[in-house]
């Protein structure tokens, strides 16, 4: 079978394309720690005041945890809460696991500069478990459009040291 080498040429770099897409997934996994977002916890987005969602914010995490800190996000349109009217502030050298969820549609939550970021999906709880080194502020961005106002949907990650932390801001 003739195959003329222009076809020939494009169904190398179709191949040689897919190989590349492959090898993104691969090499994320393994060289750079992503990880997929576990959805194991789901919610009734209509029914969020029954759970922690209905008091967001900053908790300590129950004694033996294997956290030190749980911090409940509501993701939706068009602000993080906490994160929009007042900044999301965790302590350094803490272990921190982020709960966020959506009562509307589907929006995303991405730490500025970091690899922290997933999609909030109404109905599912994304979780995740950091660790931050220095006091930093961080852009909180919402990357999945979610609506008329997407574009200015923003907060902040305030990241101080352990000792200016103060506890009595927590959620009880
Ligand atoms: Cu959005």
């Amino acid at each position: 079978m003739h195959i003329h080498r222009f076809e020939r040429f494009w169904i190398g770099v179709s191949l040689v394309a897919i190989a590349i897409f492959i090898a993104t997934v691969v090499i994320g996994f393994s060289v750079y720690d992503l990880r997929v977002i576990g959805a194991e916890k789901t919610v009734d987005p209509q029914n969020l005041q029954e759970t922690k969602f209905a008091d967001p914010g900053v908790r300590k995490a129950e004694p033996g945890s294997e956290v030190d800190y749980e911090v409940y996000v509501m993701s939706r349109q068009f602000m993080f809460n906490p994160g929009t009217a007042e900044p999301i502030t965790v302590p350094t050298d803490a272990k921190i696991r982020f709960h966020i969820t959506s009562p509307d549609v589907l929006h995303g939550f991405e730490v500025v500069g970091t690899n922290l970021n997933t999609m909030v999906i109404p109905g599912q709880v994304a979780t995740f478990t950091t660790r931050f080194d220095t006091p930093k502020t961080y852009g909180l961005l919402c990357n999945e459009y979610c609506g008329a106002a997407h574009h200015v949907m923003e907060g902040r990650l305030k990241v101080v040291s352990k000792s200016q932390f103060n506890e009595k801001q927590l959620v009880q």
